[in-house]
């Protein structure tokens, strides 16, 4: 009888989450047969989500996509046939060098991709190598994190350095500002219920009574992208009452002065009230405790700055910890992203140098104008599709399938399973999942470095992206140099800074995770140094200024406010959020029985007021829409918002939902008022009853 072959791999789960968590996988004869939660790991703590604790369904789904494709039938259809990997190299390479060498030259070709893994390797390594050599058009990456990231920057110095999240049961008062943190980051939840065991107060700031505000102590309900507002309107408080720390302010910020007599001026608390629909006595109560508890935590998200202002919104939020001085203690201060902390050797990973000098950058968001020909430069004629599902999560989705839809694009999708993007391409790839390759991890919500070992052979003819980057370059010509093993890749990421230092692949294949070089006791800002250019929290900012931002802390209202548009709300007057629902990863999971199923139908959350008014009921089937499109979604009268806003959890597949589209139809390519962020809570819509019954067409 021959033996079984027994092993424990320790992987690390893929998800574009700030968790990252370690999980043990056991594999019997090359099958994985059991995934779960790494005991052992300080963060990941013993627990999986419910979307990864079933991850081998997905690994081992009779769906998955095991060879390559070529399409047979129209765009949008989806229907395949059959080749190999030789032809499928040969027919890309072949359409590459063409469009290289034609007058509209390499810039022609546009890579597309986010972060359907966050492994470093095949998330942003040899592919960026390959399109910078091959002169194909930049993609700035925006569509999630890109306007708070620089607001944020534009304040604290590193757009992505925060509190320990480990130091979190210290805290007192814990802020979720815009975080649906119950579902979107449930390691850091499981530390501020730690936190309330102790005493803290768990405070959420959302429109929406998410998961999140409902399980906390203290909800406050503000309008849609207003938190500036109400960030600014806590400033008062804290300034007119003499509750600002004013040993911190001297020595660690600049621009105090300004920014006081702007608060105290500019926005009293009437107005605050006025704009945020929050009541005086409430914010006044918030600033008082906050400034008292300490340590006081905000974590804020990126749901928060998914507006026309989200960029500044998030810039003023971050004033709040310096004035306060809650960056004195551990656990204390803001949370956007702690991924600032790891000194990866990004441009020996990625060679941006390989990219010919005045190269275009299209912004991920204006998919749909990159596609119908109304950016500068040569029109996108081949495009290159991976670890992401642009015809399911790109705003202005109508205008997007049409884009794809051109018989003149040639596209390419790499995937793990027939997405609505797979139904658009010319040719289709098979993608290894995370048990089938190697990789290496940061994190944006802890701090340690971890390894990702593949654990069993890919399935079929799957290939990981690298792989394929590799063989395409091999067909172009390029230099094999630029091109080496998965390893040779980590070791140079590895040859980072100091917080990367004596972290090896040899540790990392021992030990598996390993915390960054950081003080036991971590509190980035405590001695008051920013890595500002001024060296300190910049209340007042003369960066913003040069760039032709307010350089005070400002409110800017949404673009689709019934406010400041009152035209557009007359025909459509909600505001929509479109966060996710807690079964998918964006659109990944949404097409799985067990997650769709749990999920349900998609839903449009209203309040019984502005139902009512239309003649609509829970659970009833109901068109949303306005000028961009529509989607269909259950009634569902959950208490959950306000008059005025409505929201739809997804991200639906559009081909798995009655009508063929999801909420992205609706939502707008507008950009934020900095680093081209997405504006998808910035959307106006009607609601309206489908048909007498309840069941879609
Ligand atoms: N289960 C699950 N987890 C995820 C994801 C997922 O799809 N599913 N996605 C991952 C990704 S890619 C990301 S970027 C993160 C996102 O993590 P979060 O930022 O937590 O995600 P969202 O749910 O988009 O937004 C958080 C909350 O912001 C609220 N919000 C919307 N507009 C406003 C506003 O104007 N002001 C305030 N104060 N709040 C507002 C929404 O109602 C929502 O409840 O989560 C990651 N984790
Ligand atoms: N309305 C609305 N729209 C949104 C959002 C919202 O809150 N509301 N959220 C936005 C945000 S925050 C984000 S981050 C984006 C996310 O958008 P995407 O990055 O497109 O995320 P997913 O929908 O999860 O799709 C990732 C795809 O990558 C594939 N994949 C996974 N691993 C690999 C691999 O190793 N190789 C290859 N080739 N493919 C792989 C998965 O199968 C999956 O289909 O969506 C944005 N869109
Ligand atoms: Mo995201």
């Amino acid at each position: 009888m021959p033996t079984t072959q027994r092993t424990t791999v320790k992987s690390v789960c893929p998800l574009d989450c700030p968790d990252t968590c370690s999980m043990r996988v056991e594999v019997e004869d090359g099958v994985a047969l059991d995934l779960r939660g790494d005991r052992e790991h300080p963060y990941t703590r013993g627990f999986l989500c419910r979307k990864m604790a079933r991850y081998l369904d997905r690994v081992y789904s009779d769906e998955r996509l095991m060879s390559p494709m070529r399409r047979v039938g129209p765009k949008g259809q989806g229907r395949f046939e059959r080749i190999s990997w030789d032809e499928v190299l040969g027919l890309i390479a072949e359409r590459f060098a063409a469009i290289a060498r034609s007058a509209d030259g390499p810039q022609a070709i546009l890579p597309y991709s986010y972060y359907g893994t966050m492994g470093k390797l095949q998330a942003g390594s040899l592919d960026r190598r390959f399109f910078h050599r091959l002169g194909a058009s930049q993609l700035d990456r925006t569509i999630c994190a890109s306007a708070g990231s620089l607001g944020y920057e534009y304040t604290v110095g590193r757009g992505r350095l925060g509190a320990d999240p480990m130091a979190v049961p210290e805290c007192r008062f814990l802020v979720n500002w815009g975080s649906n943190t119950v579902h979107t980051n449930s390691h850091l939840w499981s530390l501020m219920i730690e936190a309330r065991r102790r005493g803290a107060t768990l405070v959420t700031i959302d429109p929406y009574r998410s998961p999140t505000a409902a399980r906390s102590d203290w909800h406050i309900q503000p309008r849609p992208g207003t938190d500036a507002a109400l960030a600014l309107g806590v400033m008062h408080v804290l300034w007119r009452e003499g509750l600002q720390d004013d040993d911190y302010l001297l020595r660690a910020t600049v621009g105090a002065g300004p920014l006081r007599r702007r608060v105290l001026e500019e926005y009293p608390l009437e107005r605050v009230a006025d704009i945020t629909g929050v009541d005086v006595a409430t914010v006044a109560a918030f600033a008082r405790r906050y400034a008292r508890e300490q340590p006081a935590l905000i974590r804020l998200n990126y749901g928060l700055q998914r507006h026309y202002g989200g960029g500044m919104a998030v810039r003023t939020i971050a004033c709040l910890p310096a004035i306060v001085g809650a960056w004195r203690h551990p656990g204390g201060g803001a949370l956007l992203s702690t991924s600032g902390a790891y000194d990866f050797a990004m441009a020996l990973l990625t060679r941006p140098d390989l990219s010919p000098p005045g190269t275009r950058t299209v912004n991920m968001n204006q998919l749909a104008e990159a596609l119908a020909g109304e950016l500068p430069g040569p029109p996108v004629r081949a495009l290159y599709v991976y670890n992401c599902n642009p015809a399911a999560v790109a705003p202005d989705q109508k205008r997007v399938a049409e884009g794809l839809a051109r018989d003149d694009l040639f596209t390419v999708v790499h995937e793990q399973f027939a997405t609505d993007t797979v139904d658009y391409a010319d040719v289709v790839l098979p993608a290894t999942t995370q048990l089938e390759h190697l990789d290496v991890h940061g994190s944006y919500g802890h701090h340690f470095v971890m390894l990702n070992p593949p654990a069993i052979a890919p399935r079929g003819e799957c290939r990981s992206n690298n792989d394929v980057f590799r063989a395409l370059a091999a067909r172009l010509g390029f230099e094999p140099g630029l091109f080496p093993d998965d390893e040779t890749l980590i070791r140079e990421l590895l040859d980072g800074g100091p917080t990367l230092a004596g972290i090896t692949l040899e540790r990392l294949r021992a030990e598996g995770s390993i915390r960054l070089n950081l003080p036991e006791r971590y509190a980035p800002f405590a001695d008051g140094r920013f890595p500002t250019p001024s060296g300190k929290c910049e209340l007042y900012s003369e960066r913003m200024e040069a760039d032709g931002l307010d350089p005070l802390p400002t409110y800017l209202p949404p673009r689709e406010d019934p406010r400041t548009r009152p035209d557009l709300a007359a025909r459509y007057p909600l505001q929509l959020l479109s966060p996710p629902r807690p079964q998918f990863l964006n659109s990944t999971f949404a097409n799985q029985a067990h997650h769709l199923a749990s999920a349900g139908d998609p839903t449009v959350e209203l309040s019984r007021e502005d139902a009512e008014a239309r003649g609509l009921v829970d659970g009833q089937w109901a068109e949303v829409r306005n000028d961009r499109g529509r989607f269909l979604a259950r009634v569902a009268l959950t208490g959950a918002v306000r008059p005025g806003v409505a929201v739809a959890t997804g991200i639906y597949w559009s081909k798995l939902s009655p009508g063929r589209s999801n909420v992205n139809q609706t939502t707008s390519s507008a950009l934020t008022d900095m680093g081209g962020g997405a504006t998808f809570f910035d959307n106006l819509v009607e609601v309206r009853p489908l048909a007498a019954e309840s069941e879609p067409p």
